[in-house]
């Protein structure tokens, strides 16, 4: 394990990568490139969201994305953001966006190694209401020898070399993990970097705070209505922000366990596997916490389709097993009852 920093080092995220990267004789740079085109967008969606009132670039642009959610003009912005800032770096054979139907095929060459795939504003429906939204990330290698690009980008979440997430919140954070444990950057508005605030973090084994849209519980297969039943029981507390990010990076800091079931109107879950579930559950669990879908591990889903969804469970590590225990319980993912 790396050792803490002292309070006296500072160190910028683009800095930490490069030392990371030195260490690997073989390396050519190109993650250090991607990384940095990462920290540009979340510089300039940050700003962006600032100053959204003022602009006059907040509510919906009246269309719907391919999953069928309805774009808001700040989804716009940061998706055109994040293809500009990426799309000409060296490495990037593919970016994928929750927000556009098809992949941007940039490179297809052996030598651009890596796959980007993002949901650029996540929890957007929150911004009209000054309330904290996110982008988030995974890295994956190109495989150069697939079909098609459709399948070339169709890995398991085992596979992601890289995952991360910016928080626009009271302030703007950036975390990230590469497979070696969690790192928690921090902008600093005043010289425009991210800085590194905390090393390798970890998840509190357990926490009694749950965070589920609770106004579907008619909705919910039975094992989660049982769960909350006996979450109430037991003196937990509800936090739900709805915004992903925002509710897991809370749960990151001080425990609990983030849950969207299979409901009526979203059979397979809401979220979508590899936009949200599987960057932000390579994040979970490097951070010694749990990622389940159903009884399955997140990272271990075969995805299908590029922009399929998910049901998640995830966060501290007893929470997410306290959960299992009721789908183990009640043998079935359906349903509870029809809704209203
Ligand atoms: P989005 O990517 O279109 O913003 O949708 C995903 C968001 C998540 O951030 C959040 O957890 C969820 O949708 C909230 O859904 P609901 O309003 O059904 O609770
Ligand atoms: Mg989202």
């Amino acid at each position: 394990m790396t050792q803490d920093p002292t309070p006296n080092h500072l160190t910028t995220l683009e800095s930490h990568i490069r030392s990371e990267e030195s260490r690997h004789p073989g390396a050519t740079g190109a993650f250090s490139w991607i990384l940095a085109a990462m920290t540009l967008a979340a510089k300039i969606i940050a700003g962006k969201i600032r100053r959204a009132r003022i602009d006059d670039v907040l509510g919906p642009v009246g269309s719907s994305n391919v999953s069928g959610d309805e774009q808001q003009k700040l989804d716009v912005i940061a998706n055109e953001t994040l293809i500009r800032t990426l799309g000409d770096r060296a490495g990037v054979a593919i970016l994928a966006s929750e927000e556009n139907e098809q992949p941007i095929i940039l490179q297809t060459k052996e030598d651009q190694p890596y796959c980007v795939l993002f949901d650029p504003l996540d929890g957007s429906a929150n911004l009209d209401v000054c309330v904290s939204v996110g982008t988030i990330f995974s890295i994956l290698r190109h495989d150069s020898t697939a079909d098609s690009v459709e399948e070339s980008l169709l890995q398991p979440g085992t596979a992601q070399v890289a995952a991360g997430y910016i928080l626009y919140g009271s302030s703007c954070v950036f975390v990230l993990t590469t497979g070696h444990g969690v790192n928690l950057f921090v902008l600093d508005p005043s010289v425009g970097a991210f800085l590194l605030v905390e090393r390798n973090l970890r998840l509190p084994e357990s926490g009694k705070s749950y965070s589920i849209n609770e106004a579907y519980r008619l909705q919910f297969p039975a094992a989660y209505v049982n769960y909350l039943d006996e979450a109430h029981g037991q003196g937990y507390s509800s936090r739900y922000i709805g915004t992903m990010v925002a509710d897991i990076h809370r749960i990151l800091l001080t425990g609990g366990v983030f849950i969207y079931p299979p409901t009526k109107e979203y059979p397979h879950g809401k979220l979508r596997l590899m936009y949200e579930a599987n960057p932000m559950a390579m994040i979970v669990e490097q951070a010694g916490g749990k990622a389940f879908a159903g009884r399955r591990r997140i990272l271990q889903i075969q995805p299908e389709s590029l922009h399929q969804r998910t049901a998640v469970i995830m966060g501290s590590r007893d929470e997410v097993d306290r959960v299992l225990a009721h789908l183990d319980a009640q043998d079935t993912d359906s349903p509870a009852a029809a809704p209203p």
